[in-house]
């Protein structure tokens, strides 16, 4: 059976054309046909995510670890990047190495970027991931330290480390950037206002760059998750796990592997596809203020 990529099914001995019994019963000796693996388009390309330490970036880590790809796996918990390439290399990547990154700091996503160039002389996928939400405070209550850590991750993080690492995409003349956007970011919501404003400013972001980069080879995608059962929720509400587990409870969210799948792929579409922009809820979200709960979260 043929699969690719990743080795799903895409076909089955019986399309196997081999008109001669013996020959067939041959070949059907010498390969196994349920398990022949076409080489997947990500094998042995290099794949950058941002935020790789949990959640979306971890599970995309591990996805593209599956076809093959080498990646270079960048967060601030550096305990965590490790276990995430150490994963990423069991799965199958040639190569999975990591480094400290900050998104909010210019001189940091330099930093990280000089080392990338140390490992490798090309980056083929950028997945500019790192991000979340901090606190859900109406405006009238809220905090700078929030506003602004929202705005510098969301915002300005893809755009420091889109600047630094488009000299080593460019000349390869193809090359996929996906940006992790949120349904946020197309609907606002009370308590969401920089959050929303932030992701609404990240699917801008896309649509420019995907403009500025016509007729390099480069495509720009966004995928626009909405709820999903990560780290997300614990981090907006400041390590509060009871409050955090409250938003999923009694409905089926996404999954991080739910999204990981999605942007493998959107990555190993052909060179000339370019999906821009991607929604994903769960079944039980129709809308942002429309999420069906099996039971009543007190
Ligand atoms: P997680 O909290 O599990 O993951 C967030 C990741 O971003 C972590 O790896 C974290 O790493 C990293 N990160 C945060 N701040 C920085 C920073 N300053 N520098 C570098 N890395 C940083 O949540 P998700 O996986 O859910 O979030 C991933 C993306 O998906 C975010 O952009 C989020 O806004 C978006 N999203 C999430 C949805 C959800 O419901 N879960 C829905 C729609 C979009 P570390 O702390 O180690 O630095
Ligand atoms: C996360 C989705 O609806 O919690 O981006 O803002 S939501």
């Amino acid at each position: 059976m043929l699969t690719s990529p990743g080795g799903r099914a895409i076909g089955g001995p019986e399309t196997t054309a081999i008109p001669d019994p013996v020959a067939k019963e041959q070949f059907h000796a010498e390969h196994d046909t349920r398990t022949f693996h076409m080489p997947s388009s990500l094998a042995r390309q290099w794949v950058l995510i941002t935020g790789a330490s949990s959640g979306f970036g971890a599970a995309a880590a591990l996805a593209f670890a599956r076809e093959g790809a080498s990646l270079l796996l960048g967060a601030r918990r550096v305990d965590k990047l490790k276990a995430v390439a150490r994963a990423a290399r069991a799965a199958g990547a040639p190569e999975a190495k990591f480094q400290p990154l900050d998104v909010a700091s210019t001189a940091s996503v330099n930093a990280f970027a000089e080392w990338v160039r140390t490992v490798t002389p090309r980056v083929d996928i950028l997945i500019n991931n790192a991000g979340g939400a901090h606190g859900l405070d109406p405006v009238a209550e809220g905090k700078d330290a929030d506003w602004e850590t929202m705005l510098q991750t969301n915002v300005l993080g893809v755009l420091r480390v889109t600047r630094a690492i488009l000299p080593l995409m460019l000349p390869q003349h193809a090359g996929t950037i996906i940006n992790i956007g949120s349904i946020a970011g197309r609907v606002a919501y009370e308590g969401g206002a920089v959050y929303c404003a932030a992701k609404a400013g990240e699917l801008q972001i896309t649509r420019a760059l995907r403009l500025e980069l016509c007729g390099t080879g480069l495509r720009v995608a966004t995928i626009d998750p909405g709820l999903a059962e990560t780290e997300f929720s614990l981090v907006r509400f400041k390590g509060d796990t009871a409050r955090a587990a409250k938003v999923y409870e009694g409905t089926q969210p996404l999954t991080a592997a739910d999204i990981a799948e999605a942007i493998v792929w959107v990555a190993s579409r052909p060179a000339h596809v370019c999906v821009d922009e991607m929604i994903i809820k769960p079944t039980d979200q129709a809308a942002i203020h429309k999420l069906y709960r099996r039971t009543a979260a007190k």
